[in-house]
């Protein structure tokens, strides 16, 4: 399997995030993807490379201009609110919840953070941006690899992606990469995608994004949102609308899930994935739904994720994977490679 590793990940560091009124350590660290990238090349698991650059279009066939302006040039202007925040992240505090109006972008960094944003859990810091992008292109490369004929190809992005919206971050997430590589592939040519989201948490971004399209299919399998994060969104009822009635499948399970009860939910999103016809598939790997994960409530242990890659492989579709979540830092690289090498 060969793997578009963004060399820019670090970059992102956030310090802290906001838990139950108090800032604690983030939980989306570089070490992650480290421990990732150690294990593919521990167990020799194909050519590790660079991503491909991208025009800025391609970020714009998913994300909204003003957004992708402001989290550009967002660092600076948090500096140039004044020099001393230079020393820590920004995090939002502010939001336009209903009745608010989300059409005028204020002229105050906070209202701006707040417009473009969901959560005070995801710091935006001085290398957010290149970080984001370069992980974006590694998406979008997996994704290219797939037009080329390749067979799969995995996305060793952060931070993650399937919490952001076409214009809000949140989750840990600024740039949907999953999104980005079912829309490349639209785009090349591939008329039906399926995107399956196996991160513990609700895909309620990659969801929004394509909910009213018939073109791309979306399944999750997730923690049940009256209990779990993201909360509001993710429910079973949630089924696509307009031309996308029938595209959307959520799987919603309770705290405490076994790899028996999980996988019995896979094969219900695999077999949909089947019936709607789709020629390729993006996965949306996160692997917090192991049991020991920290912030988590699933019970799946790390020879269940060999089981579920020779699953999702069984679709027998052209696939890129681009990673998620997963935040027992020590064994992410085991749990993520157990999938593409079982995938592989
Ligand atoms: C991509 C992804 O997996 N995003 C998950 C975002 C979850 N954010 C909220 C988590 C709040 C849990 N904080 C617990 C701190 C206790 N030490
Ligand atoms: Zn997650």
């Amino acid at each position: 399997m060969i793997t578009f590793y963004n060399p820019h990940h670090a970059l992102h560091q956030g310090q802290f995030e906001m838990y139950r009124g108090a800032l604690v350590p983030c939980h989306e660290v570089p070490a992650r993807a480290d421990h990732v990238l150690a294990e593919l090349q521990r167990r020799q698991l194909g050519d590790v490379l660079a991503p491909h650059p991208f025009a800025a279009e391609a970020l714009q066939s998913i994300h909204a201009p003003r957004y992708l302006a402001f989290l550009e040039t967002a660092w600076a202007q948090w500096v140039a609110v004044d020099p001393a925040n230079a020393a820590h992240d920004a995090l939002p505090s502010v939001w336009p919840t209903r009745s608010f109006r989300t059409d005028i972008e204020p002229d105050n960094f906070a209202a701006r953070m707040g417009l473009y944003s969901f959560d005070a859990g995801t710091p935006l810091t001085s290398g957010t941006w290149v970080a984001a992008r370069a992980g974006a292109e590694c998406a979008l490369s997996a994704a290219q690899h797939l037009v080329q004929g390749g067979r799969a190809a995995f996305a060793l992005s952060r931070p993650p992606g399937h919490h952001a919206g076409a214009d809000f971050f949140g989750g840990y997430c600024f740039l949907n990469n999953a999104a980005l590589a079912a829309q490349h592939l639209r785009n090349s040519g591939v008329e039906r995608v399926a995107v399956l989201d196996v991160d513990y948490h609700h895909g309620n971004g990659t969801q929004a994004i394509f909910y009213d399209r018939p073109d791309v299919f979306f399944a999750s399998l997730h923690g049940d949102p009256r209990t779990e994060y993201p909360f509001f969104l993710g429910y079973a009822d949630e089924t696509g609308q307009g031309a996308g009635a029938g595209t959307n499948l959520n799987l919603p399970m309770a705290r405490g899930t076994d790899y028996a009860q999980w996988s019995a939910a896979l094969d219900v999103a695999l077999a949909a994935i089947t019936r709607f016809g789709a020629q390729a598939l993006v996965v949306s790997l996160g692997v917090d739904t192991f049991a020991q994960d920290p912030i988590s409530g699933f019970a799946l242990q790390s020879e269940d994720y060999l089981r579920m890659g020779e699953r999702i492989a069984k679709l027998g579709l052209p696939t890129a994977l681009v990673f998620e979540g997963g935040y027992a830092v020590d064994a992410v690289g085991v749990n993520a490679v157990n999938v593409l090498q079982a995938f592989a």
